[in-house]
């Protein structure tokens, strides 16, 4: 067979569904790309998105050689060397100057690539430092915060086998969120024995499909929430039997939703209270129901609650531990920052949840004299100029470091603030994995070999973790020998040399990556070096989780199994079952003081019962309108393809507006106007549709990079939404932004 007819396993890293795919290359490009049948988890699906994946692949703005901020602004190239030796110097010394905590560490990994932020742990250990973001603290920070004191896990919801789905604030036909989701929608949606429950403002392609859609007023779903909580309690539709078993505080929340007005609460979302009954009624008379929310709630008032909220609703019902229900399911390795931690930031004191700063109060810890502000950031697979609230203030905030360095695959509008910008070899280019969930109760884990050679000038982020440390003096050759030797020598050898070397050498264990890496992982194959940090999970996994990872069919005991998990990860790029766990364990891994599920969180108790006082907003005439800045289309995709060129359809990513209000505002389809908020304003595009209500009106996420244009010079097509954002409007408990309710004006252009 020539080269080019043979199908490559890999997987899509367009969102954190990532689907398997089999692809065929040629000289450099992925030339032909379709489902993976043989990955055991999407089994052939996938959307319309990853058949342009080439242009991640291949554009005009991958990087490809380390650049170094000259004083008149501009970059400049420098070799590989000299980029090492100058960031572990620069770093290095604002360490002695000002402690490495002033250093934070922003990004590890976006919808696909999680290897790097695992790596960049050895070089923020070797430079002391100890803060950090990502982009889950703009969103799911305030869902961790709840799970964790609830649960102390994360429950998954299990759509495929329920009868009934809730999706809150949340549109899966566009953005998944989990496998094969329109496989799944349109069967709930045929079957008249299942239900399909929709909470959103807008008639999205997911609500079209509902049994129950719920045309929520933007920003009030906690009342909603709240509403059916009151419902379940009213009409006592709650599991008595399986709150007794599992929780122990139901009578000191009973009398809290007794109380609730469903009627009135229900006509403050903007919902006929017959509907949310029947609603609530659905969820509380199924055999199982499966929960999902989003960003629609995670990114509007009430956020925190509304996370609260929406587990009450299928924790009251008895929706967990069964098929068809929420469950537990067992993790190789940790999410990238889901360190436990009651600290707060140094600055403003925020809450750190999950090990993570709020990312809209990042601007604060930098541009202030505090003492304790941060002087220096690395910023690695994230994109916060253009992707976190009020982009003028986020390079504001990069411009006052003393040195941003910036390891990305692309010039985004974040490296353009660096001091220094580290090329990185494609997820193509390199072994790669995600550590997003995966699955109940079989979990599949997927490890990508790479497709190509890296890119020339650019390196993996293990090799630039590992030679940054090494400059950092974390490590030395002579550090490594035994392991290295004991890699050579085999498994068995280098298991227990392992254990033994790292209890004796912490200096070591703090690096435990870069070791793995520099030992085990020069002798896998070439390009797969990356993988060794996954031995060391195998090992964690098949030691926690014996019993679920023999169920998979796995082999051996103790390191034994570990290993066999490894290789078999070695082996199967199309991805491998790697554990397989009985419904009732999910109640074993409920990490709670006393095992139980915790249904009382007092501060979010007295948000809820403060609902009944909340003033209903008054008409804003200044900014009438209610902007959801940031929805997710069939063409948007963060910012992972750069080159616009891959939206045929809808090019600009048009604002979205009702009938109504492009009828009062005076703009027709495809007219423009100016739309703009407390933050800024922008022209754009708009697009009339019936799925919107008045005074509700959206824009794309992912819109509005810099990209090179045709005639040469450089242009931005479409509006990046954080132009319009500000980072104060957040919540109260998480931080997380409130970009679905920004408040905005518009004006037809002639
Ligand atoms: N096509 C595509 N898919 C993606 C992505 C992408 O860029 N493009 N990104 C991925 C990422 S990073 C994420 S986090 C997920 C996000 O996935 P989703 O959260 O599903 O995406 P959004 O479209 O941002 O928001 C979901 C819904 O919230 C609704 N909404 C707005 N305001 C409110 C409100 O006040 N209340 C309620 N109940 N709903 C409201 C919107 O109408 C929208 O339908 O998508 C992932 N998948
Ligand atoms: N207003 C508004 N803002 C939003 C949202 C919204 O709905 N509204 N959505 C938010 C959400 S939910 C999210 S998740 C964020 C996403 O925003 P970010 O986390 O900032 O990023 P992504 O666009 O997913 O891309 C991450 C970066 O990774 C780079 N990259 C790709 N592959 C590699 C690699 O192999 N190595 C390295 N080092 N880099 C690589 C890409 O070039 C890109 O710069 O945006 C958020 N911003
Ligand atoms: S659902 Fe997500 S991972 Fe799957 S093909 Fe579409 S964009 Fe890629
Ligand atoms: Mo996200």
């Amino acid at each position: 067979m020539s080269k080019e007819t043979v199908w490559h396993s890999t997987n899509c890293i367009l969102c954190s569904t990532n689907c398997g795919l089999q692809v065929q290359i040629q000289e450099g490009h992925l030339v032909k790309i379709r489902g993976d049948k043989s990955n055991p988890r999407s089994r052939g699906y996938t959307c319309e998105k990853p058949a342009q994946l080439d242009r991640y692949q291949n554009h005009a703005d991958r990087l490809t050689s380390p650049l170094r901020r000259r004083p008149d602004g501009g970059f400049e190239e420098i070799d590989w060397d000299t980029a090492i030796t100058e960031v572990s110097a620069k770093l290095h010394e604002i360490r002695q100057k000002h402690g490495g905590e002033k250093i934070m560490y922003y990004g590890g990994g976006g919808q696909g690539n999680h290897l790097g932020g695992a790596y960049s742990s050895a070089t923020r250990r070797a430079l002391g430092m100890r803060y950090q973001s990502n982009a889950l603290a703009q969103e799911k920070t305030g869902e961790f915060w709840v799970e964790r004191q609830m649960f102390g896990a994360r429950p998954e919801p299990d759509f495929e086998n329920a009868e009934v789905a809730v999706f809150i604030g949340k549109n899966p036909w566009h953005s998944h969120g989990f496998e094969r989701a329109r496989v799944t929608l349109r069967e709930i949606s045929k079957d008249p024995q299942r239900s399909m429950i929709v909470i959103d403002p807008r008639r999205t392609e997911t609500a079209d499909l509902a049994d129950h859609f719920l045309q929520v007023r933007p920003g009030t779903d906690a009342f909603l929430l709240a509403a059916m909580l009151g419902v379940l309690v009213q009409e006592d539709l709650i599991d008595h039997d399986f709150l007794d078993r599992h929780t122990s505080t139901f009578r000191d929340l009973q009398p809290i939703l007794q109380e609730v007005d469903v009627a009135g609460y229900s006509q403050r979302a903007g919902v006929d209270p017959e509907q949310t009954r029947a609603a609530a009624r659905r969820m509380g008379r199924a055999a199982s129901v499966a929960v999902l929310e989003d960003l629609g709630i995670e990114m509007a008032p009430h956020s925190t609650l509304n996370s609260y909220l929406e587990k009450l609703l299928y924790v009251l019902t008895g929706h967990f531990g069964r098929p068809g229900t929420m469950n537990v399911g067992t993790h190789m390795g940790k999410l990238i920052g889901t360190g436990s931690d009651n600290r707060r930031s140094p600055v403003g004191g925020h809450r750190i949840i999950t090990g993570l700063i709020p990312c809209n109060v990042i601007p604060d810890e930098i541009l202030t004299d505090h003492p304790n502000r941060f002087r220096a950031m690395i910023i690695e697979s994230g994109n916060p100029v253009h992707s976190l609230a009020d982009s003028p203030r986020m390079r504001e905030t990069l411009d006052a470091l003393e040195c941003v360095v910036v390891i990305d695959v692309a010039m985004t509008e974040t490296a353009r603030h660096a001091d220094y910008i580290l090329p990185a070899a494609s997820q193509y280019e390199k072994t790669e994995t995600t550590f997003f969930g995966g699955g109940f109760p079989e979990h599949v884990f997927q490890l990508r070999q790479p497709l190509f050679d890296s890119m020339p000038g650019t390196l993996t982020e293990p090799e630039i973790h590992s030679r940054l440390c090494r400059a950092l003096g974390a490590y030395t050759d002579a550090d490594l020998a035994e392991l290295k030797a004991a890699a050579q020598a085999g498994p068995e050898l280098f298991a227990m040399a392992f254990s033994r070397i790292l209890a004796e050498r912490p200096d070591l264990a703090a690096i435990m990556p870069v070791v793995l890496y520099e030992t085990l992982g020069r002798t896998l194959p070439a390009g797969q070096e990356g993988a060794a940090l996954l031995w060391a999970a195998s090992q964690q996994l098949a030691a926690s989780e014996e019993e679920a990872v023999r169920q998979a069919g796995l082999e051996g005991t103790g390191a034994a199994l570990g290993q066999t998990l490894f290789d078999a990860l070695l082996e199967h790029p199309e991805g491998v079952v790697i554990s397989k766990d009985l419904h009732a364990v999910s109640f074993e891994r409920i990490q709670t003081e006393d095992g139980r599920i915790q249904l009382l969180i007092p501060e979010l108790l007295e948000e809820l019962q403060a609902l009944a006082t909340e003033p209903t907003p008054g008409r804003d005439d200044t900014f009438p309108f209610i902007l959801a800045a940031g929805e997710r289309r069939s063409n948007t995709a963060n910012t992972i393809y750069r080159d616009p060129d891959w939206r045929r359809k809808d090019p600009n990513g048009a604002l979205r507006i009702s009938p109504q209000d492009a009828e009062r505002v005076g703009v027709t389809a495809g007219g423009r106007v100016r739309i703009s908020t407390k933050r800024g304003a922008l022209e754009t595009v708009v697009e009339i549709t019936d799925t919107l209500q008045e005074g509700h009106i959206t824009l794309p996420n992912g819109l509005g990079l810099d990209f090179p244009d045709k005639n040469g010079g450089r242009s931005v097509r479409g509006v990046p939404p954080n132009e319009l954002t500000s980072s104060e409007d957040r919540d109260p408990w998480a931080g997380t932004p409130w970009h679905k309710h920004v408040r905005a004006q518009l004006e037809a252009c002639d």
